[in-house]
């Protein structure tokens, strides 16, 4: 039996510290953790529930949806829309923002979310997660249009993670620190287990696909090289290379040991400015991320200072310990002088 702290609990205690707090917050994340909980068991019973495999379909993306894209994204709206917290919600699963439906009541949040983030690794049963961010609804109670949720990172009200591993773990931030909470199922609680979560500034792992080598731009290429080089080359040191293609599992090695993570801008497509999903992935993780005494930007730019310019923008993302993500945006930065 546990006798930490409860989520809820840390929930409420901050709400008690929020002036002209009314509950609402307390109450819609309260049903965000409820959401996570559901999936968290869908995703642990898995081939018994028979819900591995892919689709016919595709989502707004492009990409292949899993039937496990489809049930969490399903679970998200069901648990978020009903009570009277959200003028809307948006999901890397839907084309549109989803309308609150007409009988139930609008109210001042805005919900974005991947409901299963790294999903193309249920089937192999590696970590994947759900990750969120809460915004402040420009005009509450008013239905949400596309535009309200177009907001840059640094509003967030409330970023954070659900990660469906070896054991199922919650990260949050309201903006002042990163917290961790470890799901008791024989409760049905998480319990804070990794309070004030701190990413070490100095690091010798970094996470990016390889595979894309071909396509990255000089600076990228220049730090990757350089850790390659390892003991002997600038860097005097040797490095540790991980590529979980589960973009939670990186952060939350990240916020556990440090590290960088990289999925930059590339020529792969150039249609597409990155592979991460500004609203969905690049904000949430780079609130949280900041919190806990790292860095996140695109390599120019930091990444809550961006102003998104549509709903399912992708950005260049380069996140973990403060002085390796310096690093890199120093090089990107040499290279634009
Ligand atoms: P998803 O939201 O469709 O799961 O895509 C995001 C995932 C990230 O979790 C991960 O970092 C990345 O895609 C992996 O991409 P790749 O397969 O190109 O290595
Ligand atoms: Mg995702």
């Amino acid at each position: 039996m546990h006798t930490g702290t409860t989520l809820t609990q840390f929930i409420i205690e901050e709400q008690r510290r929020t002036a002209g707090a009314t509950g609402d917050f307390t109450s819609l994340l309260n049903d965000v953790v409820i959401a996570c909980k559901a999936i968290s068991n869908v995703v642990n019973k898995g081939a018994l529930l028979g819900v591995m495999g892919s689709l016919d379909s595709e989502n707004v993306q492009g990409e292949t949806q899993k039937k496990l894209d489809v049930i969490t994204n399903d679970i998200m709206i069901r648990s978020n829309e009903w009570a009277g917290h959200l003028a809307g919600m948006a999901s890397e699963e839907m084309d549109e923002p989803y309308a609150i439906p007409g009988q139930y009541p609008l109210g001042k949040y805005l919900l974005v979310f991947d409901p299963l983030d790294g999903s193309s690794n249920v089937d192999v049963n590696i970590s994947v997660g759900t990750i969120f961010s809460i915004l402040k609804a420009p005009v509450a109670g008013r239905a949400a249009k596309t535009e309200d949720f177009l907001q840059p990172g640094a509003q967030q009200v409330c970023a954070g993670y659900a990660i469906y591993g070896s054991s199922t773990m919650l990260v949050l931030t309201f903006g002042h620190g990163t917290n961790g909470f470890t799901l008791d199922r024989d409760v049905g609680e998480f319990v804070l287990t990794h309070p004030s979560m701190t990413i070490p500034t100095e690091t010798r792992e970094f996470a990016i696909n390889a595979s894309n080598m071909r396509f990255w731009e000089k600076p990228v290429q220049r730090y990757v090289d350089e850790c390659l080089a390892g003991k002997t080359g600038p860097r005097g040191k040797d490095f540790n290379m991980r590529w979980v293609a589960s973009m939670v599992a990186e952060v939350h090695r990240i916020l556990t040991r440090g590290g960088i993570f990289m999925y930059p801008k590339d020529t792969k497509d150039p249609a597409k400015a990155g592979k991460l999903r500004l609203l969905y992935e690049a904000n949430p993780m780079a609130f949280i991320v900041e919190q806990a005494g790292g860095a996140a930007t695109t390599g120019r730019e930091r990444i809550l200072d961006l102003s998104p310019e549509g709903l399912h923008q992708r950005v260049p993302v380069i996140l973990g310990s403060k002085t390796e993500v310096d690093t890199v945006t120093g090089y990107h930065h040499e290279k634009a002088a």
